[in-house]
């Protein structure tokens, strides 16, 4: 093809081509054309500017969201270049970045690249699914600008537009995400971006995040991160509000020439033996992998020879097992390796064998010399497993003893109960109902083939602050575990799930909440899986009830009363507050709340299980200062919660 001397160039029409495809079909680059997918361009380009201070060019990064919605992303980096790109003689490098696909990352450079997963895919595709997207960037003195439109067009091409500040580099992107992409809206939740950009702090020493909410509701509100103490920091903060069994945060690292690994930790008095997060390349591993087997047999190694050679364990003692010593640990992994092979369903398994063997020699070493080092604690540790180990054969009589009892593998139902006539877990629900008289009403309401129903009464034991040997001796707890059908704990298989639906239906008001935290932590801590993949949902009974023309109408709540208000301007009538489900009777609830047509489901997911592990203990934990604080701050709005 020859030079047209049209504005777009042979080159600039293949680049369009290009971003057509992303725009074709998006959910191949970023996931979703949901919620989580527009969260996915905003972490597109920060992890862009992440790059660069892992490649130490960059210290700090904000991001902002304007006031009419747009995201505004700015870093202290080196800037992208703008010279003439090797291949494409007629584009800027910067123009390259912006428009090809997967030319987002370093020219031959040698950093840590990320080639798996839906991260990485490169800039562009944020400039794909944007309606408009304007680029600063301030490099070799001077200040740069282009922008685009419409999925990528060209809008203005690169240009120089004055002075770059004094020794000033960096850049800025401005994006508009593009409603006919992702129809479901594209407001973001300041949350979700937090949480994210809180772990990325963490998981980059030094580094700091500030993001400012400029829309009406985020009353330009700025929060900063930034940790020093890189992933011991992680760690103190996740036990912020758990009780550490010593102050002292253990922390070491080792490298080879392909692959580094940092590990943070610190024991609690708990008894979740789940603490153990990790990452690589800054991308939550939260199926876990290579890198925490490494850990978990090095760490079981270790602490039982401590023990022995210390006199903690004598040679009849059965040896410690893997859950015994990590009985109350919080750990963070962070490896970093060139190219991470992300596996499993959600495809967040670390599969690199070699990582493997480098976070297993490390910790061999490095966590026997802190051993010796820190003999207290290493007591501590070791007497705590100790006791772990006599309560897991403990626990071992008692489950046993349930089994026998009830079956808890499958062959009986609880009484409880009432089941759906459907046998295909595919299309069946079980609601989890708050109180007996609700239990009766949801019943009656109930579509009888699909949908089952467990009433719960009063609040089920706090699972945060008992050993599981307690747990089994409640009847709430093996109602749940039967009707559920999989089991749970280590022995959990989603396989065995009797319905893809776990639906919690609590009342809107305080008590509601707490009960139904309860019910999410025991599934979290038991059932991780089924929270993991998406199965659990809350129901959303309405918040307020008012007459028209003598009959009843239901608003889910405060947002649905205004536009209420707004549409019916001559309404008078009075907005009753509803106290709880008992006051609706079958068809209500049916109308309100149980209808697959009408309802609205809450799908519960982790985004963050780290966080929300920090959050799960805030909640339900030995500390009741924090816990109250939290719950009367965050009653309405949970936050790990995702719509
Ligand atoms: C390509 C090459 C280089 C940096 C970048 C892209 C870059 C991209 C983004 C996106 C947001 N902020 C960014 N900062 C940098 C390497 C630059 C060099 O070698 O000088």
């Amino acid at each position: 093809m020859t030079q047209t001397t049209d504005s777009y160039s042979a080159e600039d029409i293949q680049v369009l081509e290009g971003l057509e495809a992303v725009r074709k079909r998006p959910g191949m680059y970023i996931g979703s054309t949901g919620p989580t997918g527009l969260h996915h361009l905003v972490y597109e380009v920060v992890d862009n500017a992440v790059d660069e201070a892992m490649a130490g060019h960059c210290t700090q990064i904000e991001v902002e969201i304007l006031k009419d919605g747009a995201c505004e992303v700015r870093d202290n980096g080196r800037g992208i270049p703008v010279g003439t790109h090797h291949q494409y003689e007629d584009l800027s490098a910067a123009e390259v970045v912006l428009t090809v696909l997967h030319a987002g990352g370093k020219f031959g450079g040698d950093g840590y690249k990320v080639s798996g997963g839906l991260h990485g895919v490169g800039v562009s595709v944020v400039n794909a699914l944007s309606s408009k997207v304007e680029v600063e960037i301030d490099r070799d003195g001077k200040r740069h600008f282009m922008s685009f439109k419409d999925g990528g067009e060209p809008d203005q091409k690169l240009a120089i537009n004055g002075d770059a500040p004094k020794d000033q580099t960096g850049t800025t992107v401005r994006f508009w995400p593009d409603i006919q992409i992702f129809k479901e809206g594209i407001d973001f939740r300041a949350n979700t971006l937090l949480e994210r950009f809180q772990m990325m702090a963490f998981l980059n020493k030094g580094l700091e995040i500030t993001f400012i909410d400029n829309r009406g509701n985020g009353n330009n509100k700025k929060t900063s991160y930034k940790y020093d103490g890189g992933i011991k920091d992680f760690v103190q903060h996740v036990n912020t509000s758990k009780e550490a069994l010593f102050e002292k945060v253990g922390f070491f690292q080792d490298q080879d020439d392909e692959q580094e690994v940092e590990i943070a930790f610190q024991w609690n008095t708990g008894f979740n033996s789940d603490g153990i997060h990790s990452f690589a390349n800054g991308i939550s591993t939260t199926e876990g992998g290579m890198h925490e087997q490494g850990f978990r047999t090095a760490l079981t190694r270790v602490v039982n020879k401590y023990a022995r050679d210390n006199g903690q364990l004598n040679k009849s003692d059965d040896g410690l097992q893997g859950e015994d010593i990590r009985e109350g640990l919080t750990a963070i992994i962070s490896v970093r390796l060139r190219e991470p092979q992300f596996e499993g369903q959600t495809k967040s398994k670390l599969g690199n064998v070699s990582i493997k063997s480098l976070v297993e020699k490390a910790t061999g070493e490095h966590l026997r010399d802190w051993l010796e080092e820190n003999p207290k604690e290493a007591k501590l540790i070791t007497q705590k497993a100790v006791q772990a180990a006599r309560a897991r054969i403990a626990a071992r009589t008692a489950r046993d003893a349930t089994r026998r009892k009830s079956a808890l593998d499958g062959a009986g139902l609880p009484g409880k109960l009432t089941d759906c006539s459907s046998k295909d877990p595919e299309e069946s629900e079980l609601y989890i109902v708050e109180g007996n008289s609700a239990g009766g009403s949801a019943k009656d309401a109930r579509d009888p083939r699909i949908m089952a129903i467990l009433p719960i009464r009063g609040k089920i034991l706090n699972v945060e602050r008992s050993r599981i040997d307690k747990m089994l001796n409640n009847t709430e707890v093996q109602a749940l575990i039967s009707a559920i059908g999989a089991g749970f704990g280590d022995e959990f298989d989603i396989e065995k799930i009797r319905y893809h639906k776990i639906v919690l239906l609590a009342d809107a008001d305080v008590d509601g909440s707490h009960i139904r935290t309860l019910l999410l932590t025991f599934l979290y801590r038991q059932m991780k899986e089924l929270v993991l993949n998406g199965h659990v949902y809350i129901a959303q009974p309405p918040l307020f009830s008012t007459e028209v023309k003598k009959s009843k109408i239901y608003l889910k709540d405060e947002h649905a009363r205004e536009l209420f208000l707004k549409e019916n301007p001559k309404h008078k009538a009075d907005f009753g507050r509803l106290k709880g489900l008992g006051e609706m009777n079958s068809d209500e609830l049916w109308d309100t709340t149980m209808d697959p047509e009408k309802r609205t489901l809450l799908k519960v997911t982790v985004e963050q299980a780290s966080i929300a592990d920090e959050v799960f203990s805030k909640l339900m934990g030995e500390d009741v200062e924090s816990r109250k604080t939290f719950i009367q701050t965050n009653a309405k709005d949970v936050r790990f919660l995702d719509i």
